[in-house]
Order: structure tokens, then sequence, then C-alpha cells
């Protein structure tokens, strides 16, 4: 196969529209990073008063939201201030994106119309303020639909038949059930919305002032999709919502253009008219591309708002546990998929209460206490969790004998609080054995090839020694932690040459050969834990598995 040249001075754009941020990556054709950019949604945008990017319902903690005018008017300053910084657009020859996955967004009747004649003396923000039929967007964080997804999994034929077709179970925040709450609450706003959009193919469709396809890879994290033949399932759309489908549109591949930029960006921004639009997807699958993963043992471990790990699989087995979507970077394969609800923001609470709100003094923490924690292990819920479904709540335990094989005579104290350095440890080692367990039972490889960590926490090299630890292999990184928008840049140029040579080509031909001198090539952080360790953190995660079980059979679901 043969490397595969890009455009001398061709620039390629990548966005990220996050829960917390809006980010911005520029690659030239070297796949070098040339300019990085960030809008933060509170400091930046306080008007909208989200903290952590969101809003919550006061009378119930469970529906969480984001203004969708929000994610336009950050795109407005995203390229404000790029455009302050001299990036040059007219040498943009494709932008892509990434989004948070599940999210949505609802088109008023007549949109279109807006969409496709915006006025470039205006700001965007201003000319959307009418476009949707309800201004907040159910976020992924939102967990208000168990009702709907056990409504969809019985009508199809129950959770394993549902996870068989569309690669998961029915799950809370998936947009399946969220439309299908929104059609039973709200029947006029699902009656006045003309299209539906997830948020990658939102700012897909503002970028090309016309509707943009949700695509292949995202809309797998719907519960519509047959994952297989990667069409909408007509028995999903059914159990879902009336004439969902002509609301939904099409779907697309991830490498496809979804259009020309529109004239708008032309004019107030200079691009170019040629400029394509590639599709966007969910930020999972764009950081899956990011960090070129290519081989089925290695695994991803992104540590962002949410905590994921992911690899890539030729023939998975969807289960009721995690998700299976199609691989936005090749046309066979499969992303699979586990997600965990309680990642950085509950670092920082913990680190908050116990740890002076200081990252430094939560390393020390981490680091003054032995690995496995004396037998100290915790569950720290401060959302729902979705990996297992547990409700919110913190459970700290004390195991006598931890590190004796056997479980049936597994003896546990529950107690009210550790020492700090005992909460900080127990809190991470506790996500990754946790992340550990369940990626096992998925079929995940044990111990992986090697681990690649991205999200803003993979900065923090203590926290990668104990993934190191805990999985017993080389923990790697990436030159900068925003591995999604740097994946979106890299699919832009990857949709640019599949258009330009009028058929897919691999990934992979573009940075074959020069791996090296690109900004996706991946550096050794941690060495792999020592075995002994590894085998002692065997024992006890397979006690913490046992404890979540019984929590589970406790609690039950969120
Ligand atoms: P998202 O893309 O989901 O908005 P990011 O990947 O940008 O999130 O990650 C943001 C999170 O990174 C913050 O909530 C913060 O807790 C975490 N973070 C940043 N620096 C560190 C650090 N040094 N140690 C641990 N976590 C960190
Ligand atoms: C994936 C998921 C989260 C969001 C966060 O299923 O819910 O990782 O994509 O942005």
């Amino acid at each position: 196969m043969e490397g595969c040249n890009l455009p001398e001075d061709a620039l390629f754009l990548g966005f990220d529209s996050s829960t917390q941020s809006l980010k911005a990556t520029v690659l030239d054709s070297n796949l070098t990073i040339i300019a990085t950019e960030l809008v933060h949604f509170d400091s930046e945008l306080p008007h909208y008063g989200t903290k952590d990017g969101i809003h919550r319902d006061p009378n119930d903690n469970s529906t969480i939201v984001s203004p969708t005018l929000m994610w336009v008017e950050a795109l407005d300053l995203m390229l404000r201030k790029l455009s302050e910084s001299k990036m040059d657009f007219s040498k943009v020859v494709a932008v892509s994106g990434s989004g948070q996955q599940h999210g949505s967004v609802y088109w008023k009747r007549g949109s279109h119309s807006i969409l496709s004649s915006l006025d470039p003396s205006k700001c965007l923000v201003d000319q959307f303020s009418g476009a949707f039929s309800t201004g907040e967007s159910p976020i992924w964080m939102d967990c208000s639909t168990t009702t709907q997804c056990r409504e969809i999994e019985e009508a199809v034929g129950g959770a394993l038949e549902l996870a068989r077709i569309t690669g998961s179970r029915g799950y809370e925040r998936f947009t399946g059930p969220q439309i299908r709450k929104l059609f039973q609450t709200r029947p006029e706003i699902y009656q006045d919305t003309e299209r539906i959009s997830l948020v990658s193919s939102f700012v897909a469709s503002v970028l090309i002032g016309a509707y943009a396809s949700i695509d292949e890879t995202d809309g797998a994290g719907m519960n519509l999709m047959d994952i297989k033949e990667r069409k909408w399932w007509k028995e999903a759309l059914e159990a879902t919502a009336p004439n969902l489908e002509e609301k939904l549109g099409k779907l697309a591949p991830a490498y496809a253009v979804a259009g020309n930029i529109s004239s708008y960006f032309v004019q107030r921004y200079n691009f170019s008219k040629d400029c394509l639009v590639i599709q966007w997807s969910g930020d999972n699958p764009n950081s899956l591309a990011g960090l070129t993963l290519n081989k089925p043992g290695d695994l991803a471990i992104s540590l962002g708002t949410s905590d994921t790990v992911f690899g890539i699989s030729s023939e998975p087995q969807p289960r009721l546990e995690g998700h299976v979507l199609p691989n936005p970077v090749d046309k066979d394969s499969y992303m699979v998929m586990l997600v965990y609800k309680n990642g950085s923001l509950t670092r920082e609470d913990v680190r908050n209460c116990y740890a002076d709100k200081s990252w430094e003094t939560f390393n020390k923490f981490l680091e003054q206490s032995p690995p496995l924690n004396g037998g100290k292990l915790g569950f720290y819920y401060k959302e729902h969790e979705i990996m297992p479904p547990l409700p919110v709540g913190f459970h700290r335990y004390t195991i006598k004998d931890f590190l004796s094989d056997k479980l049936d005579s597994l003896e546990e104290t529950e107690v009210h609080e550790f020492d700090p350095p005992g909460e900080i440890r127990a809190l991470v080692e506790g996500q990754f054995l946790s992340m550990r367990a369940h990626a096992e039972r998925f079929g995940m490889p044990s111990p992986p090839n090697r681990i690649i960590a991205t999200g803003g926490a993979s900065a923090n090299k203590a926290i990668l020694n104990v993934i190191a630890s805990i999985f017993g292999c080389d923990v790697h990184t990436v030159q900068r932690p925003d591995s999604a928008s740097l994946g979106a840049a890299l699919r832009a140029a990857h949709g640019w040459i599949c258009d330009k040579k009028g058929s897919f080509i691999p990934m992979s031909s573009l940075y074959m050969d020069r791996m090296e001198k690109t900004s996706l090539n991946c550096k050794l952080a941690v060495a792999a834990g020592d075995a002994e360790l590894v085998s002692m953190y065997t024992t006890v995660m397979r006690k913490r598995m046992e404890l979540e079980n019984r929590l589970i059979q406790k609690l039950g679901r969120c």
C-alpha cells in the first residue's frame, strides 16, 4: 500500500464540542499540530449559567441538559479567537469535528431556511435564537429515561436483542430513549420538530448551512441503528416515536463529505468556497482516530468528563454491558467501548474534599499511600453511575486478608471515611480496578498490548502510574491530551483524500512511513507495573467485583 501525500500548503481543522468546552486543533499537511484553541463554557460564556457546561434540573437530578445556543455561540467565539491568532482560514481544505456523544438538538419546523440564509454581517448566535423547538439539549449525563429504555427493549424482543442489533442494550443517555421521553412528555415539541441532530451533526449542519447527516458511528449511540447494516433499524424506530425516520434523515459514513462550507464562513472568515466539511462524529470515535488505534490488542483510556475505555474488534459480540459501534475510520471493523459517568468531575470532587482543591496535593497523597491501599476499597459515585448501574453515593470498605485468594470468605467492614491519602488512593485504584474488571468481562485483551491514555486527566503522571500497575502494561500518551479534536482534524484529512481519490482509502496511508515525524506519535509515559503487584491487584479486583455485585443487589439500577 502506498502512502498518500496531502497538498503542501493545506491545513486541516478539527473541532471538539465536548461537555465543558469547545476545542480546536489545526494540522498542516505533515500532520503536525500548528495551532490549538479552547473556549471554556462556564468561564467564557457565563451568561448561560452552566456549571461544568450543563444545567441540572433543581427538582430532579436525573435530568441534565445543555443550552443548545451556547454551542453556537462557542463556535462564534472560537472562530473569532482563531482569526485573532492570525489563522489563515483560506488554507483550510477540510474541516471536521467531534461532539459529545448521544446529546440531541431539536430543529423547529422551518429552520432549514435559517440555516441556508445566514447573514455574514451578523454573528451566528443572534441568527439561531429561534431555530430550536426546545432550547435545552438533553446530554449524555442525563439518566431520566429508564422507563423508555425498558419500553423500547420490550418492544423489540428484549435487552439482548436490542444490543445484538444496535450494539447496546437500552441506555438512559442514548438518543432513542431521550427522543421517546420528549415525544411522550412534550408531544407538541416533538410535532414542531422538523429535524433531530446529534451534537456532532448539529455543528456540521451549521458549517454547511443545511442539515448534515448523522454519521454511522455516532449513530450507533442512539439505540436506533443496525450496526451491521449501518442503517436505521425499523423496529427500533417504531418502538421509539412516530415518523422518526423523516426527522433523522439519512446516515452517512464518517469519512464522507457532508458538504462544502457555507458562504457565511467564506464571507465572514475568508474560508475557501472549496473547503470541505467532512462528517462529524462522536468524541470517543474521534479519539480512536486521533490515537491511531489500529491493532486489536491496543486499548485506549480517555479521562475526560466521562472516563471511557475502548479498542478495536473485528467480530464483536454485543452484550448487556458495554457498547459496539462501527469503526469511524474503517469500513469493516468495530469499536468496542465502556463508559463511566464518574470520571474527572468525581476526581475533582474528592480532590476538593480531601486534597486542598489541588492536583499537586492529590498526587502527593496518591504517591504517599501504598499500592493496594492496605485493603481499603472505595466506590465513589457523585453522579448516577452507568458502569455498573448504581445510584449516587460513596461506599468505603476495609477488607480483611485482602490478599487471600478465597472469595467466598470475603470479610469486609463498611467504614465512614479513610484518611486523606487513603481516600485518594481508594478513588483512583477503584476507578481503574473497575475498568480492568469490566474490560476483561467484555472480552477486551488482558493484559492489553499497551494502553494509550488521553483526555484532561491523562496529563497526570501519578494517575498513569496507577493504570500501569493495575493493568500490567505500558501506558503511552499523545502530545496533547485532546485526542478528539486532533482525531477530527485527522479525519478531515482522511475524508478529503477519500473524496479526491473517489473511494475509501485506509486512514493509515496518511501517516505510514512517517508516524514519528507527525503530531500523532505516541510516547511511552509509564512502563508496565511489576508482575507480582499486577497479580495482587488481580486478587483485589475480584474482591471488588464481589462487593460491586452486592451493591447492585442492594441498591439496584439508578
Ligand atoms: P471533556 O473533553 O469531556 O470536556 P477534558 O478531556 O477536557 O474533558 O478533561 C477535562 C478534565 O480534566 C477536567 O474536569 C479536570 O478534572 C481534568 N484534569 C485536568 N488536569 C488534570 C490533572 N492534572 N490531573 C487530573 N485531572 C485533570
Ligand atoms: C459515551 C459517553 C461519553 C460522552 C462524553 O457513550 O456517553 O463518553 O461521549 O462526551
